[in-house]
């Protein structure tokens, strides 16, 4: 991904300069993401607690005097050509960019717009569950915001963000990884209630109480434009419908008095989402208190209730947050969206490096692929670079 041909430049602005043969008009970028908890509740009405991530998505643009749309990856090299009128036809990392030009021009009269040349980097690993699409969709989004003039709010772009993953990737996704990465400061969480739609910035706290999350990637790739992920929507909509409510908007103590009413597959997938939901405003609340190196077993809560309740967790995964956690962990659990991807463990500093030993042991002992591990340090969102 950082690769790119021998002889380029290690500078974004000089690739694209020596690529288009022009100067950019400026560089974007926006982070992935690592979700804390509260996981599938975003198209459920309830809450997540996600925090951006040290790893960015950049592109350079430059504006153009014609309709022509010209992108480029370092991804994978490709060249991508077509016109502001034909933007939705586009498969790849191309969809993600050129999707967010499209929804744009569905809500915005593009008609008098220029097109633009625009390279692409990231540094966000693909297909881990950190988001890697949302960094993309973020960057361009801003880019295209700026040059266009448009003046867009930030929960605009959350939508627009939003429509390109849905209507032009096919992702059946809600709105949880744009939010992420449209909104993160560093150092902090982002609370969002998708019952009523506000935000909220949570410091996190982690590096006054020495804490880091290791991100474990399993190297299982996951598409949620496929399968399960959809699957497992209908399944929410169905206990929604149901019970007459939005389910992320339940208490535990109100699900637990209608759960006889779903059937049992239904009661255990409505289970995970209101008590998911619980735990994220709890974890909000402690890490308002200051209570971080308290938060981990509201963590692990977490991946058991994905794990058993949900099934969104795979047996690589669940070998790993267990694995973390007897290794010294204070919590560990599946982030994302599942059926593959990563989980995170939350560390005290001085343990990192054995939890991460106990974590690739027990893995690679138990036939899985060796995992990937690094730590995320809350950053900030979407924005111009330079
Ligand atoms: C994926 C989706 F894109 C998000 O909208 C969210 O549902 C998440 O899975 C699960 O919490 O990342």
């Amino acid at each position: 991904m950082n690769g790119g041909a021998a002889a380029a430049p290690d500078d974004l602005l000089d690739r694209f300069a020596a690529h288009f043969g022009r100067p950019a008009d400026g560089e974007w970028s926006a982070p992935g993401r690592v979700n804390l908890v509260g996981e599938h509740t975003d198209y459920n009405g309830g809450a997540s607690l996600p925090f951006a991530i040290d790893r960015r998505a950049r592109v350079a643009v430059a504006l153009r005097g014609d309709r022509t749309v010209r992108v480029v990856s370092t991804i994978d090299e490709r060249h991508h050509e077509s016109s502001l009128d034909t933007l939705a036809e586009a498969a790849g990392w191309a969809a993600y960019v050129l999707g967010v030009a499209w929804a744009i021009g569905q809500e915005h009269a593009l008609d008098d717009k220029p097109g633009f040349d625009l390279l692409l980097d990231s540094a966000v690993p693909v297909g881990v569950g950190v988001s890697s699409s949302a960094a993309i969709e973020a960057a361009v989004c801003v880019a295209l915001d700026e040059l266009w003039g448009l003046g867009l709010a930030r929960d605009e772009m959350v939508r627009l963000c939003r429509r390109a993953e849905n209507e032009v990737v096919g992702a059946p996704t809600g709105t949880l990884d744009q939010s992420a990465v449209l909104f993160a400061e560093p150092d902090a969480a982002v609370l969002l209630d998708f019952g009523t739609g506000a935000s909220e910035i949570v410091p996190l706290g982690f590096e006054a109480a020495e804490l880091d999350v290791l991100v474990v990637d399993s190297t299982i790739g996951h598409d949620h434009a496929v399968g399960e992920y959809g699957e497992r929507r209908r399944e929410c909509e169905a206990a929604a419908a149901a019970l007459g409510s939005p389910l992320g908007r339940l208490t535990p103590a109100e699900l637990d008095r209608r759960i006889g009413e779903l059937d049992p597959l239904l009661a255990r997938r409505a289970r995970h989402i209101v008590t998911d939901t619980a735990r994220t405003f709890e974890v909000a609340r402690m890490l308002r208190a200051g209570r971080a190196d308290e938060i981990g077993p509201l963590l692990t809560a977490s991946h058991v209730s994905q794990r058993d309740d949900f099934g969104t967790s795979v047996p690589a995964i669940d070998v790993a947050v267990e694995a973390a956690v007897e290794a010294g962990a204070l919590g560990a659990r599946l982030t994302g969206g599942g059926f593959g991807g990563a989980s995170i463990a939350l560390v005290r500093r001085a343990d990192a490096e054995r939890v991460r030993d106990a974590v690739t042991r027990a893995v690679t002992q138990a036939g899985h692929p060796r995992p990937e591990i690094f730590t995320a340090r809350a950053s900030g969102g979407a924005r111009r670079e330079r």
